[in-house]
């Protein structure tokens, strides 16, 4: 955590600081003493995240389920980034504020998993995520991910459309808004020690973008079910959105007429807002969002308006140029 010294144009914000910044001492310290002998994957494995997922997998009886057909429709513009640094480079405040937390992840058990689908909903239920994944046939999507801080990737989840989750569920003609709430579970990882945060981490979406075909309820990546630390076993991807929009370990969707206030948002309002869409040419309040740099390279490209999808969503804003679409 770094103190803010002066605008970082030239600066990532991902070198500059993370996002919480407005923190600081207090973070800092609370952080250090939130720090819990956590189980973790053996010593045989706790350097290695790759050789860990694969004995996960391996053991896993519904592996099969995850090779899932790669859809043609959204092909990418660059390489896609190796696994190893997609799945030990996250974001996952629960587990703490830095980016090596896959090791502290494995205490999330996966399964069984429950999700609450609530609110303005004909029958609000309760169902096993397991059960729930078999219900939609599953498709690979190769999309990029942009996270706030400046660094990016290009990966091939494993999910199904969440439009075809609300068109079972058939919410109610008065929802206008849906809400995903990631677990809460102190018992198992040390951020929520930290009451500063607004936990639990939420985030919600117009019920359009949620319709939108490219939002995608994912559960897996590389052909393989979800690491932990990348949200298993269900989280929210919206490609033309910034990576904090894209909840993980998911337990509950509700539907509502009221617009939500997110994690990042609720914690700094001045810097994150509703929309959140990726935009090169509106900065961030501390640094430049013109370029990103991506995982397991040093290579810096020029960040796409609406991450590159403009195709499919820039409809979804015609009518919203008052509001803060872009940060
Ligand atoms: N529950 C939860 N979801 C979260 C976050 C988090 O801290 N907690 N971080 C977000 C941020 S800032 C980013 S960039 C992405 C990172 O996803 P990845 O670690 O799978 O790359 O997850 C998002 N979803
Ligand atoms: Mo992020």
């Amino acid at each position: 955590m770094h103190p803010i010294r002066r605008r970082g144009w030239e600066i990532s914000g991902e070198r500059l600081t993370p996002e919480p910044v407005v923190l600081g001492r207090r973070a800092l310290v609370g952080a250090m003493a939130a720090v819990v002998a956590t189980p973790s994957p053996s010593a045989a494995f706790g350097r290695d995240p790759i050789a860990w997922w694969d004995a996960q997998v391996t053991a896993n009886p519904a592996r099969d389920l995850y090779a899932a057909p790669r859809s043609p429709a959204y092909p990418l513009d660059r390489p896609l980034t190796e696994a190893r640094y997609a799945i030990a480079y996250n974001n996952f405040y629960e587990f703490g504020a830095q980016k090596d937390i896959w090791r502290a992840a494995q205490r999330l058990e996966t399964t069984p998993w429950s999700l609450t689908i609530d609110g303005l909903v004909p029958t609000p239920r309760t169902v096993d995520v397991d059960a729930l994944i078999r219900r939609f046939p599953l498709e690979e999507r190769t999309y990029r991910l942009r996270c706030v801080e400046g660094w990016a990737m290009a990966v091939p989840w494993v999910g199904f459309p969440l439009a075809a989750l609300i068109r079972w569920i058939e919410p109610l003609g008065s929802a206008r808004y849906v809400v995903f709430e990631s677990f809460h579970n102190p018992r198992i990882a040390p951020g929520f020690r930290q009451a500063w945060y607004p936990w639990p981490y939420l985030e919600g979406f117009t019920m359009a973008e949620a319709m939108n075909e490219l939002s995608l309820l994912v559960v897996g990546i590389y052909g393989r079910p979800l690491p932990p630390q990348m949200g298993a076993p269900l989280r929210v991807i919206t490609p033309w959105k910034y990576g904090f929009k894209q909840p993980k370990s998911v337990v509950r969707i509700s539907f509502t007429d009221r617009r939500p206030v997110g994690f990042w948002e609720r914690l700094q309002p001045n810097e994150y807002g509703f929309w959140a869409n990726v935009n090169p040419a509106v900065p961030h309040p501390r640094w430049s969002q013109a370029t990103e740099r991506m995982l397991g390279t040093d290579e810096r490209r020029p960040t796409l308006i609406w991450n590159g999808y403009g195709e499919w969503v820039a409809g979804l804003y015609e009518g919203l140029r008052h509001e803060r679409l872009f940060a």
